[in-house]
């Protein structure tokens, strides 16, 4: 089945609630520790602009044993046609997977495991109407891509390995799919060519971070310390909801790293 539409409509959605232990989490540059409370009223804002964009979200519960576990984009990947169970490049997130699983067995008919060897975020995995581009970075290895890119296979999905830009954490750090054929990108990633046939929106200097955004059927959710971004999204007609991220921020986070989204067939 090709993605088409689907490709950013969902009805479902997993989250997880920020553990205590999220003042910790992984970070590459020390820009302050965020806050529990900040990151919990970002992510609640979150979850209320996932349900009124019409998604049914399944909340998970706090882990305290894992800082990131908030981040719930990185241990699994999801498609209407079925899971799969990825192994995060981070040491410290490796035990994400084995939480998450339960979970994804009760509302997945087809659960995959990604075949050893290697590593594999799903923050490096773009889902594009023509096909699925999984980036390589410092958690996402050749050989965990190839073993995702067999797994989508599977599912009858075309994929395409592709390089993330030096220092950026993940694939998607630096962009993100605003409708079938527009893409919403830093500069360093658009000049890179990945996005060759797409149409491609440049995130103004200074704003790099905006790049992950998050189409969710109507609108588009971006950060809301970017202005510039919402301005130039906002005249090109796309309806957009800004979402605190400062905090998130701090730990090298965005929009789409706090949701597994897929559009489960009912
Ligand atoms: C990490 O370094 O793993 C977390 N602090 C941030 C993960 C962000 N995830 C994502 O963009 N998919």
């Amino acid at each position: 089945m090709s993605s088409g539409p689907t490709a950013f409509h969902f009805n479902s959605a997993i989250v997880r609630k920020p553990a205590r232990s999220v003042v910790n989490g992984l970070r590459a540059d020390d820009r302050g520790s965020p806050t529990h409370d900040g990151v919990q009223a970002e992510h609640d804002a979150y979850v209320a602009a996932l349900r009124a964009a019409g998604v049914d979200v399944t909340v998970l519960p706090a882990l305290e044993t894992f800082p990131d576990s908030i981040f719930v984009e990185d241990p699994a990947f999801v498609l209407p046609e079925g899971a799969i169970l990825l192994r995060p490049g981070a040491p410290s997130r490796a035990g994400e997977t084995p939480e998450i699983a339960p979970t994804l067995r009760a509302m997945f008919e087809t659960v995959l495991d990604l075949p050893q060897p290697g590593f594999a975020d799903g923050g490096d995995v773009l889902v594009t109407p023509k096909a699925i581009k999984i980036g390589l970075s410092a958690r996402t290895d050749r050989q965990g891509a190839e073993a995702l890119a067999s797994c989508l296979a599977r599912f009858g999905r075309r994929s395409e390995i592709v390089k993330t830009p030096e220092g950026v954490l993940h694939f998607k750090t630096d962009c993100s799919l605003l409708d079938e054929e527009t893409v919403l990108a830093t500069e360093r990633l658009a000049r890179s060519g990945v996005f060759e046939g797409f149409r491609q929106i440049v995130v103004p200097e200074g704003e790099e971070s905006a790049a992950n955004a998050l189409r969710v059927n109507d609108v588009v959710m971006v950060g809301a310390q970017f202005p510039k971004t919402i301005a130039i999204l906002d005249k090109l007609g796309y309806q957009v909801v800004s979402l605190g991220t400062a905090e998130i921020g701090k730990i090298d986070a965005g929009l789409s790293c706090m949701s597994l989204r897929w559009w489960a067939p009912r």
